[in-house]
């Protein structure tokens, strides 16, 4: 298989090393090291995107765009094989090549603002570079991906068909989670009142989906664009509180070890707001705290029930991965909603940076 993807990109396989890379929870990625270029070989996880070319689609617009806006951003999009194909198809298995960024790095959780607030500026930069794109021109890779009213239906449902052992096991996230549903009331409501304007949205800001320089950390550019599409801010400053905040990243066992820093809240706010400060209204700015409870609580949702559906979504390594991961994020939710009121004064004292 990897013999065929690369010979039609004019590799040779005997030429190259291939070994598993990175730790995405979604796609099978492994890198192509040579001994004058290395490059990150993708498959799509079909199972999750049913149809790879939207994905492949998208990536060329916003190629086309950025080309000719934004020619020196580095945007790390698919490359072109012999057929001038960005994607190809061996066994019914959708790949893509992509150049390996050179000298960069990707983390698993964030130890220092340093750290988050270049993150942050990355994917604000993103934000700002796409600001003009008219998001009509893009297809959805992942219909109401982030639509929080339906991610509680399908909780719902799952608790409805799941097994007896696994429903037990999980009662008290289940309660927890059901009692925290006026988060999705309050998301419909900004949706539905037109409070958050439609833009690019990444929609998988997490800390391991940013490029760092190995040496002195500096952010090079967002990776892992499959989801990129149409959708609201939140989304993005929202996935950056839940990956960000927390010393431990969603993985942890050890829930004394979860737990929100409120330098990593300014860190996050001041590198975001300094690339799209300027861009966001003021309703929009307004919902900058509630991103962080809609997307922790989406993903404590998403854990959840994948765990009350056996676990057919994420990549799991043991029996209760997903509930380990849900009884994490409802901790680190909980440890959210209790700093608020010191999230909303750093808010509310930091205007000068917008
Ligand atoms: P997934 O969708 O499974 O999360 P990603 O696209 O995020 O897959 O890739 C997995 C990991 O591979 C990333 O976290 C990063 O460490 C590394 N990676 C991805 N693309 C590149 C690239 N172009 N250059 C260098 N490393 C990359
Ligand atoms: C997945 O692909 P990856 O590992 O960056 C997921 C995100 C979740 C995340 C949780 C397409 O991201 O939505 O927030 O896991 N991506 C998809 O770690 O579902
Ligand atoms: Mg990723």
């Amino acid at each position: 298989m990897f013999q065929e993807i690369l010979a039609s990109y004019g590799l040779q396989f005997e030429d190259y090393k291939i070994e598993l890379h990175g730790s995405g929870l979604i796609n099978y990625t492994w890198k192509v090291s040579g001994t004058e270029n290395d490059y990150l070989l993708q498959k799509i996880n079909t199972n999750v995107f049913k149809e790879p070319a939207h994905i492949d689609k998208n990536l060329l617009e916003l190629r086309k765009f950025l080309d000719q806006y934004a020619p020196d951003y580095l945007f790390v999009s698919p490359l072109p094989n012999l057929k001038n194909e960005t994607m190809v198809v061996v066994n019914e298995g959708y790949y893509r090549i992509f150049p390996f960024i050179k000298n960069s790095k990707s983390a698993d959780y964030v130890k220092y603002p340093e750290e988050a607030y270049q993150a942050a500026k990355q994917f604000g930069q993103f934000a700002k570079e796409l600001d003009g794109f008219d998001t009509t021109k893009l297809k959805y890779t992942l219909v109401d991906f982030h639509n929080l009213p339906l991610r509680v239906e399908q909780f719902i449902s799952a608790l409805k068909n799941a097994n007896p052992d696994r429903l037990k096991q999980a009662t008290a996230e289940i309660d927890e989670l059901t009692k925290l549903d006026h988060i999705a009331t309050k998301y419909q409501e900004l949706i539905q009142n037109g409070k958050l304007k439609e833009r690019v949205v990444h929609h998988d800001t997490k800390i391991n989906n940013v490029l760092v320089n190995q040496q002195t950390g500096e952010g090079l550019c967002v990776i892992d664009l499959d989801t990129v599409m149409p959708g609201y801010y939140i989304s993005d400053v929202g996935d950056m509180m839940r990956t960000y905040l927390s010393e431990a990243n969603e993985e942890e066992k050890d829930l004394t070890k979860v737990a929100v820093r409120e330098e990593m809240f300014f860190a996050i706010y001041r590198g975001y707001m300094e690339e799209m400060g300027e861009a966001l209204s003021e309703s929009e700015k307004e919902q900058f705290i509630f991103s962080g409870k809609f997307m922790i609580y989406m993903q404590a949702l998403r854990f959840l029930t994948d765990f009350l559906n056996d676990d057919i979504y994420y990549h799991t390594a043991y029996a209760d991965h997903n509930l380990v991961r849900a009884k994490n994020q409802i901790q680190l939710l909980k440890s959210y909603l209790a700093a608020e009121p010191i999230f909303k004064t750093i808010f509310q004292e930091r205007p000068a940076v917008i």
